[in-house]
């Protein structure tokens, strides 16, 4: 029986996957061994601050125009 563990956290920003190859070996010395592969997908989770999309943003506004409110539409991704 085998345990795979981590040392430290995964960052899927980092390295979004991990192939292993384990090796099992017969204790008694008889030279019998087999492999396997074990594919490790880290999944991505929001742990970026988002960002605003074609920023600098301008807009312009007559001088004397009621003070009423105003909006603007921006856009905002998340990074993932
Ligand atoms: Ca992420």
């Amino acid at each position: 029986m085998g345990l795979i563990s981590l040392i430290q956290p995964l960052d899927y920003e980092s390295r979004s996957s991990y192939n292993l190859v384990l090796k099992a070996t017969d204790n008694s010395g008889s030279g019998l061994s087999s492999s396997a592969n074990v594919f490790i997908e880290v999944q991505d989770v929001q742990d970026q601050d988002p960002y605003f999309v074609n920023a600098p943003y301008s807009a312009t506004v007559e001088e004397n125009t009621p003070a009423v409110r105003h909006t603007w539409t921006l856009y905002l991704c998340p990074m993932m």
